[in-house]
């Protein structure tokens, strides 16, 4: 009668050990999820930490201008096109951000990488356009 018992609260604390173990995998998972997404919490953050409109290029007389900025990691920068000529802001390697052409009096715009660095970049119709943008 008493080994029936001590098996029966054996078996009660086996499924109260498996039941915590199960509701404690369900309640992290979504705290692991939501860490390594890095495309989800990287939109989030720039639209939550950098200010709207901060951050613009002007091209004209066939230069861009400032010819070297410096913004943070996946910022949206904005490129306006002064020119009465079409233009184009590209990264010179690797396609790391392109505002493809942005025809006279328009504007475009591209998002900065998210590793930090020195991007050069160029104006693929005018190639003797250069500029760089510093990530940090
Ligand atoms: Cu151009």
């Amino acid at each position: 009668m008493t080994l029936v018992h001590r098996q029966r609260v054996v078996a009660l604390l086996a499924l109260a050990v498996v039941g915590a173990v199960l509701t404690g995998c369900s309640s992290s998972s979504p705290s692991n999820a939501s860490s390594p997404s890095p495309a989800g919490s990287s939109v989030t953050s720039a639209a939550s930490s950098v200010p709207a409109g901060g951050t613009k290029i002007t091209i004209s007389s066939f230069k861009f201008n400032p010819d070297s900025l410096t913004v943070a990691p996946g910022q949206t920068v904005t490129v306006l096109n002064n020119d009465s000529t079409a233009h184009t802001l590209t990264a010179s390697a690797g396609k790391a951000f392109d505002t493809g052409t942005i025809s006279p009096g328009n504007s475009g715009s591209f998002t900065a990488p998210t590793a930090p660095g020195s991007y050069p970049y160029t104006c693929t119709i005018h190639p003797f356009m250069h500029g760089t943008l510093i990530v940090k």
